[in-house]
Order: structure tokens, then C-alpha cells, then sequence
């Protein structure tokens, strides 16, 4: 199976996040439900792995984090561009819990991250944007500041790759506790 590893916004959130879904070309909207913001992507694991990976993050210790999410931003150059996101601030106490999940999946036998971290919730996957629309969308959006929540616990995913894009399940919820 394939997992990561996140943390999801509360409801209301995901509704804010998802209201912005409109008037933007070659977007392929993120669901409410499916939005969350990456601290650790896994990949295919087996069963002996993922058990590994639960018996290391069960043993998680760090401090709930607030989130703050505010900027919009995208990943890739010109055509290549592919994905647009709103941008979390790096608090302390985020970039402490980063590191607490990278070491409790390299504990478990993964290979260390290479990439640095650029906390995010991904909104939409790009594919040929309207260039016009969207810097209209990133103007409209950027300045932006959304409610900030606390990050109480950590969320192993499963991602279910369909035809109609990803759909993530829940597997477990680790709580933060220092
Ligand atoms: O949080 P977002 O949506 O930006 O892009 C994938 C998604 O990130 C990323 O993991 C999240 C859940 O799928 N992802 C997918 N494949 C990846 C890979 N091979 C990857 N990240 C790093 N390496």
C-alpha cells in the first residue's frame, strides 16, 4: 500500500480551502475531505513495513503545532507547472514536529528525506493553467490569512490512486504529546 504522512484541517477549514475551487482552467480540484498538508510521503510499503512505521510514530513525542496557512504558491516552471497550494508559516513548533516524524520513519527503516521541507495544503493539480487566470487567482488569494488550527495529532494516510485522481483514507491518527 501506498502511505504518507500529514496532518488534516478541521472541517471548516477544508470548506474554506475548497470554496476556492472556481474560475481557473487546466485545475483539477483537490476534494474537501482529501485536503491535508504533507509532513512525510512513504510510498509502497508492505505489511511488515508498515508496522515498523506504526510502532515508531506510536512512540512520537513532540508538541501540538499551530498552523497558520496564508500565500499561495506552485510547484514547477511554465508548462511544467503542476500543482498550486496555500503555504503554512514555518513555526517553531511545525518544523519541530517535521523533524520528530522524520526520525520516528527513518527509525523504521526508511531512507532519510532529501527534500527540504516546504509545509503546503496542495488545492489543485495544474495541467496547461490559464496564465491570466491564474495570477488573477494567486492576486485574489495571496494576502490571504486563514484561520490557524492547532495540529493535535499526526495523520497516516493511505492513497488510493484512481482513475479520478487520488482519494486518501485514514489509517490512523497519532496524538502529539512532549
Ligand atoms: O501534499 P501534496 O499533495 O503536495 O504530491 C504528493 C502529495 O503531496 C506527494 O505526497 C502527497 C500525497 O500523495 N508525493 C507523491 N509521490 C511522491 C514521491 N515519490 C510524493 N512526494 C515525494 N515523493
Amino acid at each position: 500500500m501506498r502511505l504518507f504522512l500529514g496532518l488534516d484541517p478541521p472541517e471548516a477549514l477544508r470548506g474554506e480551502l475548497a470554496a476556492l475551487a472556481i474560475g481557473l482552467p487546466g485545475a483539477r480540484w483537490v476534494e474537501a475531505g482529501n485536503l491535508h498538508l504533507t509532513l512525510r510521503f512513504i510510498g509502497e510499503v508492505n505489511p511488515a513495513e508498515a508496522e515498523d512505521l506504526d510502532a515508531e510514530l506510536a512512540t512520537l513525542t513532540a508538541a501540538p503545532a499551530p498552523v497558520r496557512l496564508q500565500g499561495i504558491g506552485t510547484f514547477g516552471q511554465g508548462r511544467r507547472m503542476n500543482a498550486l497550494w496555500v503555504g503554512a508559516e514555518k513555526d517553531p513548533a511545525l518544523v519541530h514536529l517535521h523533524g520528530a516524524v522524520e526520525n520516528a520513519v527513518v527509525r523504521a527503516g526508511f531512507p532519510k528525506e532529501t527534500r527540504k521541507f516546504l509545509p503546503h495544503v496542495t488545492l489543485a493539480r495544474l495541467k496547461n493553467p490559464d496564465r491570466a487566470r491564474l495570477e488573477g487567482f494567486i492576486g485574489a488569494h495571496n494576502a490571504r490569512a486563514f484561520a490557524p488550527f492547532t495540529a493535535d495529532a499526526v495523520v497516516l494516510y493511505r492513497s488510493h490512486l484512481t482513475r479520478d485522481g487520488a482519494q486518501y483514507e485514514v489509517l490512523e491518527r497519532y496524538p502529539m504529546r512532549s
